[in-house]
């Protein structure tokens, strides 16, 4: 049920539940932005005037397609593709390629309508875009992996360009396939440019891309700590979910800035390691051998390994910060942190957190950070390879991550004072809805209907 009384918002929100009936995620994602906007669409006719919402909450182009590829034994294979060309207002379209066997219309949709705001929080030229395919990496051999990467981009080749769209990472898809999908590009278009971000660091990667979530999130976190809470992270109990990209590298930068963290997890389960966690051997497990967390408990003394991911909740901690999935955080998982006096959640994740789990941490007091200001790291640092290969150059990694702290502090500090000058102060989910649709919403009105 939607939670505003607004009548354009209202209207446009059940034309968009008509038009994709059963997308859960998509109108989950939808819903918790169109709730927000309501203080700027009132203080704006415009708006209205000119259907913004409703363009906005309906992708410019959404292109489905078939990967046929040849398994090690010989059979073969049918993955379904996708690519979301959502907004492309700010720029070329922008966003990750994910490979999870849950990827569906409903899931490109939402992640690539969190991708127009996201972006247009970095302060970069990107609209908004997010791919990905129905396929699982698990179990699957290099030369597996290859040959449906390489199907993959033999189809998506003829929709994507450095100033068209600009894909990258995200579950199931880093470095290994990301090159396989570059190689494939090259090969068909005879063409060198930066079509993809997230690139080796030989062939025009940025240095500190593969980093750039989890330490964006942290920078967020300890900005937000600061500013609302007088707080640091030194000596602070953290519970990071997923062991990841995303989780790896917000674990790294936790432990720098002093913080203990206790737990990670796989889609299997967790561990909780009372010590704090042995960064070396986590990935050493996930990155070099790609092996369950499991095997965390089995070689660390005084880690346990609990089944089922969702029970990592239930640990007590002051900051927590989901990193794995969408949904991965409910209602009930949500009050036990709360039980537990957790003071910060910030998502590391795209909507890990169900809408009533935000209620909770909102209504409770907790600092909240959603995922399209808390994440945006990533996205940013792929904007910022963009510029470097525009320029046929390569940055240091102080460069770069002078640059990503730089955004992230200025990311949190835009959807604070949004969220102030709109009455709702403290309130960083409508802060960053606002403050993202402000920018996207200004450029559709100037570009014409
Ligand atoms: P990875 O594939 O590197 O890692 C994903 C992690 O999440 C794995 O540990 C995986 O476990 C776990 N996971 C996946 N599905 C589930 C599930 N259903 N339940 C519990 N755990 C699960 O992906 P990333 O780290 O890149 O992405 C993680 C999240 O961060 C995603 O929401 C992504 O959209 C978001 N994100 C990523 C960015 C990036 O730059 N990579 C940027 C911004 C956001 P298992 O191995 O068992 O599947
Ligand atoms: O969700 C995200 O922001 C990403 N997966 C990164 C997108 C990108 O283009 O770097």
């Amino acid at each position: 049920m939607a939670g505003f009384k607004n009548a354009y918002l209202l209207r446009v929100y059940e034309e968009v539940c008509e038009r994709n009936r059963g997308e859960k995620e998509f109108l989950q994602a939808v819903l918790e932005v169109l709730e927000s906007l309501e203080p700027a669409v009132e203080r704006n006719p415009a708006f209205e005037a000119e259907g913004i919402v409703e363009r906005l909450v309906e992708p410019e182009r959404f292109i489905q397609f078939r990967i046929p590829w040849v398994d090690d034994a010989g059979q073969v294979r049918v993955n379904r593709g996708y690519r979301v060309q959502y907004n492309s207002a700010l720029g070329p379209y922008k966003g990750g390629i994910r490979f999870h066997p849950s990827v569906s219309p409903s899931v490109i949709k939402f992640l690539g309508f969190e991708q127009t705001f996201k972006n247009s929080l970095t302060g970069l030229p990107m609209g908004g875009g997010k791919g990905g395919a129905d396929f699982d990496p698990k179990g699957k051999s290099d030369r597996e992996v290859m040959r449906f990467c390489q199907s993959l981009m033999t189809e998506l080749q003829r929709h994507i360009g450095d100033w068209v769209d600009v894909p990258a990472g995200d579950i199931g898809v880093g470095a290994r396939e990301i090159g396989y999908m570059y190689g494939q590009y090259k090969r068909i278009q005879n063409n060198t440019t930066g079509v993809f971000t997230g690139k080796a660091l030989t062939t025009g990667g940025s240095i500190g891309r593969t980093q750039a979530t989890g330490f964006g999130l942290l920078y967020f976190v300890a900005e937000m700590l600061k500013c609302l809470k007088g707080q640091v992270l030194d000596g602070k109990v953290v519970v990071v979910s997923g062991s990841g990209n995303v989780s790896i590298h917000a674990i790294q930068k936790a432990q720098e800035f002093g913080a203990k963290v206790v737990a990670a997890s796989d889609s299997g389960g967790y561990v909780y390691d009372p010590q704090g966690i042995d960064l070396a051997l986590l990935r050493q497990i996930k990155e070099v051998e790609r092996a369950r967390i499991s095997e965390y408990a089995a070689r660390r003394p005084g880690a346990t390994y609990t089944t089922g991911s969702t029970g990592i909740w239930t640990i007590p901690c002051d900051v927590a910060l989901p990193c794995a999935t969408q949904n991965e955080l409910d209602g009930k998982a949500a009050q036990a942190l709360v039980d537990h006096g957790v003071i910060a959640v910030a998502e590391g994740a795209n909507m890990p957190t169900t809408p009533e789990g935000v209620s909770i941490f909102v209504n409770n007091g907790v600092l909240f950070a959603p995922g399209k200001a808390a994440n945006a790291g990533g996205v940013a640092v792929s904007g910022l390879e963009m510029t470097q290969n525009s320029m046929r150059l390569q940055w240091t990694f102080e460069e770069v991550d002078a640059k990503l702290k730089e955004i992230m502090i200025g990311i949190f500090q835009n959807a604070h004072r949004t969220a102030k000058e709109h009455g709702a102060e403290g309130n960083l989910v409508m802060g960053a809805n606002i403050a993202g649709f402000l920018k996207v919403a200004e450029s559709m009105r100037w570009q014409g209907v």
